[in-house]
């Protein structure tokens, strides 16, 4: 089994390194956390429910891997206009893609028994310890040739993948051409990357405020969303980014019926509509999002921005 040739046919690109590192990583949010550099409500909500190694046994290696993955263009019909809402890299088919590399990982192991298991920690401090990643100043990681388009993929696994193998641990660092660029920053419009730090704050990302139903802050123009959840803002100005970005068309549209189910909110007398609505986002792998779908296009239409990819 040779993990690292196998990453490179498929076009992924794979670190690894010793579990010591996950208690690295704990340990830091934790004294981040209690020096007090995060919104409370937003840490309970994204940073407080990793499991790490909970419920694993005899774990020895932990890793990353880095897939690159494309936008999608979702269809939905609006009366006589239809409209292509973006989903940013990483938000169709989430669950599946990690679900299928995983496998793939454990089909290079003889035997039933599958010695690769989802790794739930944060994985960008992982990618950027093992070396397979260094952090931009947007706060997300970079991998040569595919930029900030990856989906990191993390495991945990019970074999020993080689000692001679395992990647020095690397001290989390800034990319050289970060120090002296900022059009993230500047293209941020909601202050999320500041000048002040290089923490994101979180409470202030548009990715934060869309993914979820709550009522969106007064001090937030509506008109800053650009994509049916997410937001590709501090990504496309990146120029490390530049001529990466590629757009796939989902493989599901949207009739009018649906899209006027989805601006209407609840499923109440549209039952089988929505119901419809539900298979088509689980058939892309976009479930679970329904309940904010409907607000935040009712945005971009109003703004007619979806087009303007
Ligand atoms: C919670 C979360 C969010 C939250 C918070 C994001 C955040 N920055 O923490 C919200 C909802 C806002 C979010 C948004 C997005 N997310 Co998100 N998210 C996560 C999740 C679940 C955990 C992230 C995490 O660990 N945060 C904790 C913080 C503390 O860790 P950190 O960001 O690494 O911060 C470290 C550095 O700041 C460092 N540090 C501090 N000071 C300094 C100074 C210097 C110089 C350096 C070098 C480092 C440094 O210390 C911190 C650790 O203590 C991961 C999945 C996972 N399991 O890891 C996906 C993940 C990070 N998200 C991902 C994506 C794609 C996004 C979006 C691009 C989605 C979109 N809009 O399209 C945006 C990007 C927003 C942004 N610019 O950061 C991808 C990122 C892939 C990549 N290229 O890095 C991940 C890895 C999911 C995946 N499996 O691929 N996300």
């Amino acid at each position: 089994m040779d993990l690292k040739e196998w990453a490179q046919r498929k076009g992924y690109r794979i670190a690894w390194g010793p579990v010591s590192l996950l208690d690295e990583i704990r340990n830091e949010l934790v004294n981040r956390h209690e020096a007090g550099e995060f919104e409370e409500k937003f840490f309970e909500k994204s940073l407080s429910n990793f499991g790490y190694l909970k419920g694993l046994s005899e774990i020895r290696t932990v890793g990353v891997v880095a897939i690159p993955r494309p936008g999608h263009l979702i269809r939905f019909s609006n009366g006589n206009r239809t409209i292509d809402a973006v989903a940013p890299p990483t938000y169709l088919d989430y669950d599946k893609t990690a679900q299928d590399v995983l496998a793939e990982m454990n089909d290079l192991v003889p035997g039933e028994e599958p010695h690769f298991v989802s790794l739930h920690a944060p994985l960008k401090g992982l990618a950027v310890r093992t070396g397979l990643a260094h952090y931009g100043r947007n706060n997300i990681t970079f991998v040569p040739g595919m930029g900030s388009y990856h989906q990191l993929v993390g495991f945990a696994s019970d074999l020993d993948l080689g000692s001679a193998n395992l990647p020095e641990a690397k001290t989390p660092a800034l990319l050289p051409l970060c120090e002296s660029c900022s059009a993230c920053q500047k293209a941020c419009p909601t202050g999320a990357i500041s000048k002040e730090r290089f923490l994101l704050r979180g409470e202030r990302c548009l990715t934060f405020l869309n993914e979820y139903e709550e009522a969106w802050p007064d001090w937030l123009p509506s008109t800053t969303h650009n994509c049916l959840v997410g937001c590709l803002l501090c990504q496309k100005a990146c120029p490390q980014n530049a001529g990466l970005l590629r757009f796939e068309k989902a493989r599901e549209e949207f009739t009018s019926d649906e899209t006027a189910a989805l601006l209407g909110g609840g499923s109440e007398g549209n039952e089988r509509l929505w119901r419809a609505i539900t298979e088509k986002l689980t058939r892309i792998g976009l479930d679970g999002y329904e309940p904010v779908l409907g607000r935040n296009l009712k945005v971009l239409l109003a703004a007619q921005t979806p087009n303007k990819v």
